[in-house]
């Protein structure tokens, strides 16, 4: 198979398997109170690329794992990352009516109930990694742990509240690189590291690994910035062209386009060099990384 076929061929087996876990671990829609749970699995099912489950599962295969060893933690971070979406979309946030080529969760069932949906599966992405049986030195409650930092107000949430106070401001460069690493790369680093301790690694694949997400997760924000200008709402699935209108603060806007391409790509560079303790069984880190490059949505 061609290598391009053989990634996609991948990921979309990665995807199944990521997909048939979360139904079986979400409660189904059927469960009382059945708005809350249909609107859970709504944005859940709604068509992301499970991106950080998909970076768990290839940071335990990097680190020995051959297992489903990784799998609740992979479904916790996407439950993780999905609430801040359905957060993020709310009026008082960042108000988009598009997310995942779908109306956000509160245009279907309401603000108040879409606040809840994200509450419930935050608690989920708990219960799921408290579930976790890692190999080695490791335990489910450093894993949970790990998780909490991430969410909690030092990265994802800190980060939310940077971005907002950031709108209109005028950031630096130092300023904006810090919302970065906060708000995207900070779960990324944390889905590769989950799956790293589920399969017993040692602190020194953990070092290869968090610089691994550092450099990509950055370049993962400066090509969505990118796309942002450069694509249009039906291709990205949610609606385009809004850092402009918000005045946010990105990397196109405040180092331009070719710069900022320059810079992902650097980034992307570090990031596959840092897996180098790894060897070859980091090959499909490698892979994603550079398809994280050139994504076009
Ligand atoms: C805690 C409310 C709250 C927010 C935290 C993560 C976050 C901050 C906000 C979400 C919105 C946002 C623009 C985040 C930056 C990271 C990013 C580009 C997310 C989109 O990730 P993809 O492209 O999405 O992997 P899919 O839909 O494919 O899963």
């Amino acid at each position: 198979m061609k290598p391009e076929k053989d990634f996609k061929a991948y990921t979309a087996a990665q995807q199944k398997r990521i997909n048939e876990a979360l139904r079986g671990l979400l409660p189904r829609a059927s469960c009382r109170p059945r708005t809350l749970h249909e609107s859970m699995r709504y944005s859940v099912f709604a068509g992301g690329k499970r991106l950080r489950p998909i970076l768990c599962l290839a940071a335990a295969e990097a680190c020995g794992s051959s297992d489903n060893r990784a799998m609740p933690a992979a479904c916790a971070v996407e439950c993780v990352h999905t609430y801040s979406l359905i957060h993020d979309d709310l009026p008082c946030m960042d108000d988009d009516d598009l997310r995942r080529g779908k109306p956000t969760n509160h245009k279907v069932y309401g603000e108040a109930v879409a606040v809840l949906a994200g509450d419930a599966l935050l608690a989920l992405a708990f219960e799921l990694i408290s579930q976790s049986k890692p190999a080695g030195k490791h335990t489910a409650g450093k894993m949970a742990q790990e998780l909490a930092l991430t969410a909690g107000s030092k990265h994802l949430v800190g980060g939310q509240v940077m971005d907002m106070e950031g709108e209109g401001a005028g950031l630096s460069a130092r300023q904006l690189r810090f919302i970065h690493e906060s708000k995207t790369a900070a779960l990324l680093t944390c889905s590769l590291r989950l799956g790293a301790m589920a399969a017993g690694a040692s602190q020194g694949k953990m070092d290869s690994l968090s610089q691994f997400g550092k450099s990509t997760g950055l370049a993962f924000q400066i090509i969505d910035d990118i796309l942002d200008i450069t694509q249009s709402s039906e291709k990205l699935g949610k609606s385009a062209g809004k850092d402009l209108a918000t005045e946010k603060a990105t990397y196109p806007a405040v180092h331009g386009l070719e710069k900022s391409r320059r810079e992902a790509a650097r980034l992307t560079a570090d990031a596959i060099a840092a897996l180098k303790p790894l060897g070859s069984k980091a090959s499909r880190l490698r892979e994603i990384a550079g398809y994280l490059l050139d994504r076009e949505y």
